[in-house]
């Protein structure tokens, strides 16, 4: 995929006013479908973790993740909104199994994470197609106008991350379905509100998510290197970073140039 600078400068609008802009086909068939595999191969290593959960502890020893969400397409996306100087902050596979995939219910993310200042982008990448049927992500456009709620726990409902925002803090009515095609990406900003249904489908929804930080962006978590900092893109900036893990055959993830990663 390459971007125009048209294209650019309408995706930095839309992003802008609505807080959240989608790029079709971003990423190849061929890379999608080994990200697929990575997601079946971490449930094989971790059976006791929820597919909806398979996040950010894993990546600093997986060369794969690293090689994917250095990837120069999503690099290159994920420059627009933050500069040049990018970091790792997270990254989770959410993988809606069918029939009982948890639900995401109303938050915005910057006020759960530890960062100072609160920018970040996040890029979710489709792994499936994801619709409403399957539980896809839902925004409400322009809400990252907005303050940062209050964060309550919500144990009552099985869902993936234990919180919500009150419903009165914004507008239901207002939100969208992002539905997306695997190698579709979207991007949103950490104030905006979003969340996503249960999957009651027959069909996975399965997409990563992944954080960047300009480097400027302090982890200020008191585990240091955060699990999942990496430095991707120019300056390394205030943060302490894990050095690129290097493959093993037979003990990570195989993938289409991992010699390159040993
Ligand atoms: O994948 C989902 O259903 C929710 C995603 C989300 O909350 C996020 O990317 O911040």
């Amino acid at each position: 995929m390459t971007v125009s600078t048209q294209e650019r400068a309408s995706a930095r609008e839309k992003y802008d006013q609505d807080g959240y802009v989608i790029f079709r086909n971003v990423l190849d068939a061929e890379l999608v479908a080994e990200a697929n595999d990575h997601v079946a191969w971490l449930q094989q290593r971790h059976p006791d973790v929820r597919p909806e959960n398979l996040g950010h502890l894993y990546v600093k020893d997986d060369p794969f993740w690293v090689r994917l969400i250095s990837d120069d397409r999503l690099l290159d996306i994920a420059e627009l909104f933050i500069g040049p100087n990018i970091g790792l902050f997270a990254s989770h596979y959410i993988s809606k199994p069918p029939y009982s995939g948890k639900p995401v219910l109303w938050h915005q993310d910057g006020s759960l994470w530890p960062l100072d200042p609160v920018e970040v982008v996040t890029l979710w990448l489709a792994v499936d197609h994801s619709t409403p049927d399957n539980g896809c992500v839902r925004l409400v456009p322009g809400s990252h106008k907005g303050r940062f709620s209050e964060v309550l726990i919500n144990d009552r409902v099985e869902n993936v991350l234990g919180v919500e925002i009150p419903t009165e803090d914004f507008d239901e009515s207002r939100a969208v379905d992002i539905v997306l095609a695997p190698g579709d990406v979207e991007v949103h900003h950490p104030t905006i509100v979003h969340g996503s249904n249960a999957n009651t489908s027959p069909n996975r929804r399965c997409g990563l998510t992944i954080r960047y930080i300009p480097t400027s962006t302090r982890i200020t978590s008191e585990e240091q290197p955060f699990p999942s900092a990496f430095l991707l893109r120019g300056e390394a900036g205030v943060n302490v970073y894990h050095p690129r893990p290097r493959y093993v055959a037979g003990e990570h993830f195989p993938f289409r140039g991992s010699e390159d990663w040993a």
